[in-house]
């Protein structure tokens, strides 16, 4: 049951029952995640007020430029996360390896681990487009009373406990998955507080939006062409309208509302696309599914595929299922 204009807390203690494991550990993973994204967005709202932008001058795994808020975002997830007892690893984009959590008492009794993207789409920061924070939850697999392993990471994504985002946008939402549909929450920042402004949130099952950077259109492979070709032609309700934010939590975002697909395909630049799978793709993809949309990497089912590595990439489509079906057909032709 969902009433609108709940706040997250009401929300949150009106649906712990569903949460599989003990009802305390649910709240207390959102309340950290929640706290955190209020820290980020008082930052980000005023990024363009302090000399906070620029390079940070470091590059991260990824090679690219981190930017002074990824690494302050970074900071706040892990040091809000830290503070729960409730986290026993930290894996995230801008760190090369998993952060393990010793609690106080050194007996490891925490039971999750979060997966962070915590400044997703950064390179729009100076700008002043929309950003976003990406977050997927699992329950640990090693022994509870040992030090949190690799092992722990490196679950498919069908085994996430929770999942979401937080979009710094126009306004600053939190959306999120515990497995029991989605819900997006509005943050009135005059009270520091968010609101349920869009209950059992689903993807359209098919729309006309397409999401791709068609700068790289002689890179894709041949089902990626033909499908944008498709998507280009005058027949049916086509052609379709192309929108590309260059912030994946953006353009998921509104393709969710209105309808649409999003790619990061392969390429003979990029083997194996941009995104990464573990705290990009996977949490992505929960939370399309569980909004009746579909996430594969043009052949199988995302949240199926087994990670080998804590930053391996994934080709990415994603969006109203009729939507990444049809493009699917064309990869697989
Ligand atoms: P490109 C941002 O860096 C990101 O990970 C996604 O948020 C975004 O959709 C994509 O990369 C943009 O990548 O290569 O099109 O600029």
């Amino acid at each position: 049951m969902t009433k609108k204009n709940q706040t997250l807390g009401e929300f949150i203690i009106e649906n712990q029952t569903e949460f599989e494991y003990s009802t305390g550990e649910l709240s207390k993973l959102i309340n950290a995640i929640r706290l955190a994204a209020k820290v980020v967005n008082h930052e980000v709202n005023k990024a363009g007020l302090v000399d906070i932008l620029g390079q940070a001058g470091e590059t991260n795994i990824q090679g690219e430029n981190q930017q002074k808020l990824d690494v302050l975002a970074n900071e706040k997830f892990i040091q809000t996360l830290t503070k729960r007892e409730i986290v026993c690893g930290i894996a995230s984009e801008e760190e090369d390896s998993f952060v393990s959590i010793n609690s106080q008492d050194e007996k490891h009794q925490n039971k999750y681990v979060v997966l962070i993207d915590p400044l997703d789409g950064s390179s729009n920061i100076d700008v002043n487009v929309s950003v976003g924070t990406i977050f997927s939850i699992y329950r640990r697999i090693t022994p509870v009373g040992t030090p949190v392993t690799l092992e722990d990471f490196l679950q498919p994504g069908k085994n996430q406990v929770a999942a979401g985002y937080i979009i710094y946008g126009t306004s600053t939402m939190l959306v999120y998955t515990t497995g029991h549909g989605v819900n997006g929450f509005t943050l009135n920042p005059a009270i520091g507080t968010f609101y349920l402004s869009h209950p059992n949130m689903q993807f359209p099952e098919t729309g006309k939006i397409y999401s791709v950077n068609e700068g790289n259109y002689v890179h894709f492979p041949q089902g990626v062409k033909d499908y944008i070709k498709y998507c280009q032609k005058e027949e049916g309700n086509r052609p379709y309208t192309s929108r590309y934010i260059g912030s994946l939590v953006s353009d998921f975002h509104r393709n969710m509302i209105k309808g649409g697909i999003y790619m990061y395909p392969k390429s003979s630049v990029a083997s194996n696309g941009k995104l990464r799978l573990l705290y990009e793709c996977n949490p992505m993809a929960l939370l399309a599914e569980q909004a009746s949309g579909k996430a594969s990497d043009g052949y199988q089912r995302i949240l199926d595929i087994q990670p080998t590595e804590l930053h391996q990439r994934v080709p990415f489509f994603c969006g109203s299922k009729k939507m990444v079906e049809k493009a699917e057909e064309f990869m697989k032709a």
